[in-house]
């Protein structure tokens, strides 16, 4: 059944009362596609019901004529249906009012992917890019009553094998499974403007999927419609914000009309146009006085204002649209210095340390990722005190609400094109494809004050390496000098010229890297830069102890990071108990880097132990994750201001697997997820143990308008303090952290044994309120001498909300809690507790979930999982 939607008619209605005009709206009219859908393999006849915004591989699972893609092995069993043509259709009727409406226009802002597009049996439209708002007139084809849409999709896989063909020769696409899609060494991705990750990663599956992936609508219009509405930021002050509102108008008929700027009921500014049939750009000056700005959440409020642009004929409003808009600057600074060339996000004049993570999409399956989920994942990027997400660029370019959320929590965004370590073709209908989609997507999120830069692409330039004979990843090493030529020219092409104009034509002023990791053009150094964005692998792959993280440092870290295995709940929504080792077929399948339970187990036997216990081993495996970032963040921010940034790879997953995410698809925060929150407070106490000595310092990326103290207590593992000692008051700033002291600590701890000893240290504000807390051990973790806890954890009421108590009379360290089978997260977790020391959590259910009675936590930690030193 069609839904009329009435909230727009309801909205121009009240503008009409506004404007003190009794008569009918002009307004335009909004039917939402979105009955009932049904879809067919084509050359079969039997249409099965659908739901749209879906995929292909959704609708064969909710009519039961697959398994559950992610469930063992059966992604192998679902290979096929990427080779298939598939198609949908949908009634809807238009109703009497049809006629009213003299133009409509249909908007398909989804479409995945080569779908010809049919309206009562008329080709209406033929789309060829995943990323692009497809949108057609079809008026004259219209029926009031009864029309039919109709989509067919033709196999991704099989238009990318003739684009292959045609191409003459193979590009580089390193996460491309081929293998996996039964195409050999066929590697299509790059042919097909669509998410790359959809053709497998080293953290995702091989589901090629087809479909409407956006809702569908038809919108009808009479002499004028709004097609884009950008307000452009031309100067800010404290006094006030001088703004240029962009109307983008198509016109159906010459007529007299004016613009309006509206916020709240006050009208800022208006303009009288006269316009011509077809589309036209008009701009509208006006100001904000006492301009708010927009914040990151750590350093401000992320103060939107809600602006409107109306477009009136007579005394009737014909189109608006609504959006909110923050009022900032917001530079990339590349500023010569002595050691090369700084890399930073400065914010209203303020230079931002970012700390965040890099983002994939949340599902291989887009159209799934429920709103809540969205919320969910931007609400944890901030209670993990990061300020910036990295939308990357294998994925897509995220839903509008992704960005709405950010711009509301004031989290920046670092906004790749959808490019991703590989080699994309560039002949001229390729071009302009990619062209059509940086214009639609441009477009789209340049009201959004949360964009901080443009990227062109990931890590293909230092894949490809043009100017570096000897590196690269063995990529151009493979084809013939005019080879080599063409693919480094097409690179050229979109990467330092279509896209860096497009940014230049859209987005002005906004900063634009060509690729990620960019140190400049000709210098390809990943492991230490001295300038640009750098990615550092070389722990992971290059074997590299954790301390490599404290000796590569680039001036902003976009990428590092160290896998883990999801929790056993996740484990368990995948596999039968058999599954349930590392290397059971269907846990290999659901690990898709080629090194990975390999590196996990390399660096347990180096630092901890390899646990015999699946559980215990996926425990462990969160705990190394974990503190191998730790060891990074750390040195990233104690690097300041040589280094401005530390996103980590990666935030989240789009399916159950070993990932080096740090909360899995599930939702279920990993102990990464946790340790992030401690190791990104906005200030941060910072405190080693090395060389026999302790070093503590703190860093602040906020100000702090107060003087702090630090106290450090010298503990036994069992809770007798030894020695305590506390800091002289002492002002913390932002431009570079403060070195409270460098120790020789031994001759502190009373002769009880390194392995015995840890370093409680806190940091404190004068009236003793805790700001930042650490704890240091002496002993590498393997020689600490760790055992079994005992725990009994107490529910108190605070405020009306469970709280539980924990207390320890020895060091539980890694404190893991959980209430299996119960969705939720805790306050707190995977913490060390310090015997003599209480600590509060709390439990956060989620939706629909209550915390279970106290009996059912489970507590584990490092002391269960590593033998007693000997
Ligand atoms: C980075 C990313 C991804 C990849 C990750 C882990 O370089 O850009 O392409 O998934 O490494 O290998």
């Amino acid at each position: 059944m069609n839904r009329i939607r009435i909230d727009r008619l309801v909205l121009f209605t009240g503008l009409l009362l506004l404007a003190g005009c009794q008569s009918e709206p002009e307004a335009t009219q909004v039917v939402d596609i979105d009955g009932k859908w049904s879809f067919r393999q084509v050359g079969t006849d039997e249409w099965s019901p659908a739901t749209v915004p879906g995929t292909v591989h959704t609708d064969l699972l909710a009519n039961g004529k697959i398994e559950d893609p992610f469930y063992r092995t059966n992604e192998k069993e679902l290979q096929w249906i990427d080779k298939e043509d598939w198609e949908y259709r949908c009634r809807f009727s238009v109703g009497p009012e049809m006629a009213e409406f003299g133009r409509w226009r249909l908007e398909l802002p989804g479409l995945d992917t080569y779908a010809d597009v049919y309206v009562n049996d008329s080709l209406v439209l033929q789309a060829d890019n995943f990323f692009r708002q497809w949108a057609v007139d079809v008026e004259g084809l219209l029926r009031p009553d009864s029309n039919e849409l109709r989509i067919y999709f033709h196999s991704p896989v099989k238009v990318g094998l003739g684009k292959l063909q045609a191409h003459g020769y193979p590009l580089p696409a390193s996460n491309d499974q081929s293998e996996n899609g039964g195409l050999g060494d066929q590697k299509v991705s790059i042919f097909t403007r669509k998410p790359g990750y959809h053709y497998g990663w080293d953290w995702g599956p091989r589901l090629v999927t087809s479909g409407i992936w956006q809702p569908v609508r038809l919108v009808g219009w009479k002499k004028v419609r709004l097609d884009d509405l950008f307000f452009r930021q031309v100067s800010l002050s404290m006094a006030r914000a001088d703004l240029l509102a962009q109307f983008t108008v198509e016109t159906a008929v010459e007529t007299d009309a004016r613009l309006q700027v509206y916020h709240g009921d006050t009208l800022l500014a208006e303009k009288k146009v006269h316009l011509r049939p077809g589309l036209t750009i008009d701009t509208l000056g006006f100001q904000l006085l006492d301009p708010k700005l927009w914040w990151t959440h750590d350093l401000g409020e992320p103060h939107l204002y809600p602006l409107r642009g109306v477009v009136m004929i007579g005394r009737q409003p014909a189109d608006e649209a609504t959006k909110e808009i923050g009022l900032r600057t917001v530079h990339v600074v590349q500023r010569p210095d002595p050691q090369g060339s700084s890399f930073y996000v400065e914010l209203n004049g303020v230079p931002v340390y970012c700390r965040g993570a890099n983002y994939i999409p949340n599902d291989v399956f887009i159209p799934r990722v429920s709103d809540e989920r969205y919320r969910e994942t931007v609400q944890a990027a901030v209670d993990a005190n990061m300020n910036m997400l990295r939308v990357w660029g294998g994925g897509f370019y995220e839903k509008d609400l992704f960005y709405e959320l950010c711009d509301r929590e004031g989290l920046l965004v670092w906004q790749d094109f959808m490019f991703a370590c590989s080699m994309y073709p560039g002949d001229e209908a390729f071009l302009q494809n990619v062209r059509q989609e940086a214009i639609d997507n441009i477009r789209r999120l340049r009201n959004h004050p949360c964009i901080a830069l443009w990227c062109g692409n990931n890590e293909n330039d230092v894949a490809w390496a043009n100017y570096a004979e000897g590196s690269g990843w063995g990529w151009k090493e493979q084809y013939t000098p005019e080879q080599r030529a063409e693919i480094w020219a097409d690179y050229e092409a979109v990467f330092h010229r279509l896209l860096p104009g497009l940014v230049r034509e859209y987005h002005s002023g906004m900063y634009y890297l060509p690729t990620s990791p960019f140190a400049g053009k000709e210098q390809h150094a990943t492991y230490t830069s001295t300038s640009g964005d750098m990615h550092y692998w070389g722990v992971w792959q290059g074997l590299h102890g954790f301390e490599g993280f404290q000796q590569y440092i680039g001036r902003f870290m976009s990428e590092y990071g160290f896998q883990s295995f999801p929790d056993l709940e996740t484990v368990k929504s995948f596999t039968l108990p058999e599954d349930r080792r590392i290397d059971s077929e269907v846990m290999t399948a659901h690990q898709r880097s080629g090194i990975g339970n390999e590196r996990i187990r390399q660096f347990l036997e180096r630092y901890y132990t390899v646990p015999e216990n699946f559980e215990d081993l996926l425990y462990l495996s969160q705990v190394q994750q974990a503190d191998a970032i730790k060891v990074a963040i750390e040195a990233h921010r104690t690097a300041k201001p040589y280094c401005m940034g530390s996103l980590y790879w990666q935030l989240n997953d789009c399916w159950p697997a070993a990932s080096w995410s740090g909360i899995d698809y599930r939702g279920r925060w990993k102990a990464l997820h946790y340790e992030v929150a401690r190791s990104f407070e906005p200030v941060a106490l910072i405190a080693q143990f090395a060389d026999d000595s302790l070093k503590v310092q703190a860093v602040a990326d906020v100000p702090m308008p107060d003087s702090v103290i630090l106290r450090l207590r010298i503990m036994g593992l069992d809770g007798r303090v030894l020695n305590s000692w506390k800091s002289n008051p002492t002002w913390l700033t932002t431009t570079e952290p403060h070195l409270f002291g460098h120790w020789p600590i031994l001759i502190r701890t009373r002769g009880e044994p390194p392995t015995r000893v840890l370093i409680a240290a806190r940091l404190e504000r004068m009236d003793e309120t805790p700001i930042s807390e650490r704890v240091v051990y002496l002993a590498p973790l393997d020689q600490l001498e760790l055992r079994p806890v005992t725990i009994n954890p107490l529910i108190f009421e605070r405020d009306g909300e469970p709280w539980i108590r924990l207390e320890a009379d020895y060091l539980a360290k890694d404190l893991y809690l959980d209430f299996p089978g119960v969705a939720g997260r805790f306050s707190d977790n995977y913490f060390d507790l310090v015997p003599g020391i209480e600590k509060w959590v709390r439990f956060l259910p989620a939706e629909g979930a209550a915390m279970p009675p106290i009996e059912q936590l489970q507590i584990r930690t490092l002391g269960d999982v590593m033998p007693p030193a000997n």
